[in-house]
């Protein structure tokens, strides 16, 4: 059995993109819940997500979503980042909330649409260039509600022409990183639904083009990991969007629905060659519907070392050996073992260790930030999916 030292330089190596948009206000179709303090704009979340890397080390850069990350001037927003202590991540492209993509986006009927979809696209291209960002994240809600509603082929047809367009203004140090997700907002079909779908279309675009794998947009009961063992083995795993969920894409806290799950995820991306590698980008993509934004990612990264530790503590020579031997219930055994070591005592010191608090949400609450926040963010309008 391995031991907690044998890893600590690799766990070390550990880098979590967070999202802006996790610090604003997010609900469902019910009821978004506003929080005091919540941020009003980019700079005030970029504030907010330095905290969760001052109290955690995990954290150095987080994710712009456009518009709702919209500023005149993206190079001095990249120096205030790093004012604060993180830099600026991925630029996700937003095609799913313009009255223009009732019907879809890049693969929409009718050109005109598809034309200023694929301009957005290009504008954050600009922003990557103007930032040194290198990946721009496509989610499209593209899809359809009804049976004959359109035709799933030509659809498939306008979504590589759109796809190769965009591809052809990235710069050989930018990535184009495809997500899918099997269902929703469209509930017939889905233009990008599953991880074959987005390889098949990053293989015709060319190396630049990867996948990003976010763990809430699989049909119940997939093997996750799977996905990723195969992803790897393209060496077309891009990202992550880490979050958890019970039923469908709830979006909840990493490592919270099912821990386990994120450990056999886990497991594999370091078996795969995915951890430490910096082509293959560890992100969350979470809605703190009801807790506290701040205090709800710093759990998040927490979780995700918590069973990115235990997946490096496998004893993966026993694992070989008895999977050589075809002892199954003895493999079995070797991978439960490190599931069911209880690293926390060890992931406290370790954050000593590095001058952090060994309980980083427990420094937040006691730090003052969120009264502070709370009384200096008054008027204005909270940020949120708008
Ligand atoms: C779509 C998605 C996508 C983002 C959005 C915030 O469900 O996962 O990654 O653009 O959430
Ligand atoms: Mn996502």
């Amino acid at each position: 059995m391995l031991s907690f030292a044998d890893i600590s330089d690799t766990l070390g190596r550990l880098a979590i993109e967070v999202p802006s948009w996790a610090y604003g206000n997010s609900g469902t179709r019910f009821k978004v819940f506003g929080q005091p303090g919540t941020p009003r704009d980019v700079r005030e979340k970029l504030a907010d997500a330095a905290q969760v890397n001052a109290l955690t080390g995990l954290a150095p850069t987080v994710a712009l979503h456009i518009p709702w990350d919209k500023v005149d001037d993206y190079a001095d927003l990249a120096a205030y980042a790093e004012t604060l202590g993180v830099r600026l991540g991925t630029i996700n492209s937003n095609t799913f909330q313009d009255d223009d993509y009732k019907l879809g986006s890049l693969a929409h009927p009718d050109p005109a649409v598809r034309a200023k979809a694929i301009a957005h696209n290009v504008e954050c291209i600009g922003i990557m260039t103007q930032t040194g960002v290198r990946d721009l994240k496509i989610w499209l809600a593209d899809g359809t509600n009804y049976p004959g509603q359109d035709d799933i082929r030509e659809r498939q047809d306008r979504l590589a022409d759109s796809l190769a367009q965009i591809y052809s203004y990235l710069a050989d140090d930018q990535r184009l990183v495809l997500e899918y997700k099997f269902f929703e907002p469209a509930f017939y079909h889905t233009d990008v639904p599953d991880w074959g779908t987005s390889l098949l279309h990053c293989l015709a675009l060319g190396d630049k083009a990867y996948v990003c794998l976010d763990t809430g947009h699989h049909a119940p009961g997939t093997n996750i990991e799977f996905i990723v063992a195969s992803l790897l083995r393209q060496g077309r795993l891009g990202s992550f969007d880490f979050n958890s969920r019970f039923y469908a894409d709830d979006d909840l806290i990493v490592g919270s629905a099912d821990p386990f799950q994120l450990f056999r995820i886990l497991y594999e991306v370091v078996r795969g060659g995915g951890f430490p590698n910096p082509d293959v980008a560890l992100m969350l993509d979470q809605c703190h519907n009801i807790e506290n934004h701040i205090e709800g990612q710093i759990r998040s990264v927490l979780n995700v070392q918590e069973m990115l530790a235990r997946a490096l503590l496998v004893d993966v020579d026993a694992l070989r050996a008895a999977q050589q031997a075809g002892d199954v219930l003895t493999a079995n055994r070797v991978f439960m073992d490190a599931f069911y070591t209880d690293v926390r005592p060890d992931l406290a010191q370790f954050r000593e260790a590095q001058g952090l608090p060994a309980d980083p949400v427990a420094a937040f609450r006691a730090s003052g930030y969120q009264q502070q926040i709370e009384s200096a963010r008054v008027g204005g309008r909270a940020a949120g999916w708008n």
